[in-house]
Order: structure tokens, then sequence, then C-alpha cells
């Protein structure tokens, strides 16, 4: 008999799209921790079929009744299987279209391998996912997985969850330090980002014969993998290299209305002659300061050069409108190799340590008829 289960309604910032699923078997009532139930993390999907004791079967039909009132995450039916893995995935926000499209991946990944997966939003606040991260210890599932917002602060909780003899992977961003504390991560090089955008530059001011460059940034969360490491390819790029002048750095935190108030200050400050480059680490922060510069009448990608990061679809269409002249690529479809080394380590195999997809950069100085030129 299938049974489908909602430990909850999915809130708001729990899934972009309600996950179908079915539970045979239920691990131990999770109690929150403590907390409120409506604290409790999502269980999207759920298949097993080891042999539960009365208690548990009964907890599965309560739980089962209750879905079924509720019809929560109940959706398209899968077969149960025996021996389900059921994933803790604290995903960090909402705040940009990357991070929508990544926890989309994870969310069909986890289905597709027939994972139960609980996951939390963090609304951008690290005490949030230390809390989902202990959500996901005391109901005991079987890998945690979580998007790092920023790098420090993660001893105390990682600490726990390895006492408890659960697997950490680190997906999207990484951490300092703490080695020990977790068995993979999975991601972009953000260095390698930061340096293509730079060299992407070089190439522009050579095949431009721009001889003095004034760039402002506009950078993501601070103290997150990809802020910092953005930040510091890029630099490395142009080091020794006379030509260019990096303004100031500021901090949209990856957000697009604060990409907009960051534009209007920048040309508030240097004036709409005194920045010849924008460097920003995200689309979504982009998008705001082309809205600001078109608002003020100057046409981006022309007056001011505009060098991009992530690749939605937005950003490669202002791409081939001659309004962003560099999109360096992250992928944020980290799903399915995320789920396949859950798969691998929760069968004793050897995972690696570090995975990076595969990325690029689209630019104006390349074909950009080409059909691989594409957004997310
Ligand atoms: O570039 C940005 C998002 O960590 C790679 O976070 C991710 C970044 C991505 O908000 O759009």
């Amino acid at each position: 008999m299938q049974i489908p289960v909602a430990w909850r309604l999915p809130p708001a910032g729990c899934l972009q799209s309600p996950a179908p699923g079915l539970a045979k078997e239920i691990r131990p009532a999770y109690n929150g921790g403590g907390k409120k139930k409506e604290d409790a993390p999502c269980f999207c999907t759920a298949q097993g079929g080891k042999k539960g004791d009365n208690m548990r079967k009964m907890a599965v039909l309560l739980l089962a009744a209750l879905a079924l009132l509720l019809g929560g995450c109940a959706g398209r039916p899968a077969e149960p299987e025996a021996g389900s893995i059921v994933v803790g995935f604290s995903q960090l926000g909402a705040e940009s279209s990357w991070r929508i499209a990544n926890t989309e991946s994870v969310r069909a990944a986890a289905e597709k391998y027939g994972f139960g997966l609980m996951m939390e939003n963090a609304n951008q606040k690290q005490e949030k996912q230390i809390d989902a991260l202990r959500s996901f210890i005391a109901y005991r599932v079987d890998v945690i997985v979580f998007s790092p917002i920023v790098e420090t602060g993660w001893h105390n909780v990682l600490t726990e969850a390895r006492q408890a003899g659960i697997p950490v992977i680190l997906v999207d961003r990484m951490i300092e330090g703490e080695d020990d504390l977790y068995t993979a991560y999975i991601g972009a090089d953000f260095y390698a980002e930061g340096r293509r955008a730079g060299e992407y530059l070089i190439r522009k001011a050579d095949a431009e014969g721009m001889t003095s460059v004034r760039i402002a940034e506009i950078c993501g969360t601070p103290d997150s993998t990809p802020m910092r490491d953005r930040q510091r390819g890029f630099r490395d790029a142009l080091a020794g290299d006379e030509r260019f002048r990096i303004l100031e750095s500021v901090n949209g935190d990856f957000l697009q209305s604060k990409g907009e108030e960051c534009m209007a200050a920048l040309l508030d400050k240097y004036g709409r002659d005194g920045i010849d480059v924008i460097y920003s680490h995200n689309d979504s922060m982009t998008l705001g300061a082309l809205d600001v510069m078109e608002k003020n009448g100057i046409a981006p990608g022309k007056e001011i050069l505009v060098i991009t990061v992530d690749g939605e679809k937005e950003a490669v269409n202002a791409l081939k409108a001659g309004r962003i002249n560099c999109v360096v690529q992250c992928t944020p479809d980290l799903g399915g190799d995320l789920m396949r080394l859950v798969q691998d380590l929760k069968a004793g195999k050897e995972i690696p340590r570090v995975t990076h997809p595969a990325e690029g950069a689209f630019t104006d100085l390349d074909d950009l008829d080409d059909p691989s030129v594409v957004g997310f």
C-alpha cells in the first residue's frame, strides 16, 4: 500500500513547488528539538521499507491521514522502496534566481533518486541554518547537506553532527577550516570565476585600446565563499596591470534591490563619467544595476561595461542585447551530482572530497549566436 506522508504543509520558503512524497517507514517522531511544530523541517519525500514496529506504523498511519486531510506534500506518488535514504538539506535562502533554481535542482534530484528530503530555508540567517542542522540531527537523517551562508561559525553544530555519526556534505558554498567536520564539498570554483571575469576585462581593454579603466565592484554577501573568491580571483587576474583601478567595493548581498541601491549610490558618488566598469558578483544585483543606469540615461554595456556572474536567462538575454558585456557562468544545477555523492557515500564508496562543475563565460568578444549560449 502506498502511504503519503506530509510532516506539515510546506511553508512558503520550503520549496518552490510542493514535492510529492510517499513513506512506508518513518523515523522516530520528530519533535522539533523542543521547537514549535511549525518550525519543524518540511518532510518533502520519504520512502522506506524496513520492518517497523507497531508504534511506527501507527505514526505512519496517523501522518498519512493527516496528509490526506491537509493535502500537504502528497503529490505524484512514487513507489516506496526498501532502505530509503533521508537527506536533510538546509538551503540558505531565496535571494536570487540562482538560489531558486538550485533549490529546485536539489528537490528534483532527491525525487529522482527516491530519497526522502527534509528541506529548510534559512532566509539568509545563519542562526536559522544552525537550527535546521540541529533539527536534522534530532531527526537522525542519513546525510546532512547544507549551503553555508558564511564561512565561519559552524564548529559547534558540525561537531554535534559528527558525534551523532551523521555525515555532512557542503553544497554550493564552503566553510573556513573544520576540514575534519565535513565529508565533501560540491560547488563552483569561485576563484576561477573571479579570474575569468578579470581575464575578460583584460581582453576587452586590449581590444578597445583602453588605457585607464575605473572599476566599481558590487559584492555578494560579506564573508560568503562566492563573495570572497570572486573578489580575490578578479583582483589576482588584474594584478600588476596598471590600466586597472578598483574605485570601490560595495555590498549588494546578492539581492536585486540592493544592486539598485548600490548602483544609485555609486552614480551619486562618481557621476556617470566616473565609472568605466561595473563588476557585479551576481546577476540579480546586475539586473538591478542595469535598471538604475537606464533610468539615468546611461547605456549599460556601452557607456559603462558590465561584467556579471551566474548566467540566468535574463542576464544572457541582456548580454545578447548588448546591455551586459560578460556573463561568467555559475551553474545552480548541482542536485544530480549531489545526490550521486549521497548514494555512493551511503553505499560505503569513497567519494571525492571536492567536485566542481565545468563552467565558462559568455562574452561580447565571442560568438553569441552559438547555440550553447543560453541561460538557466
Ligand atoms: O552566485 C548568487 C547566489 O552561492 C553561487 O549565491 C551562489 C551565489 C550565486 O545568491 O546568485
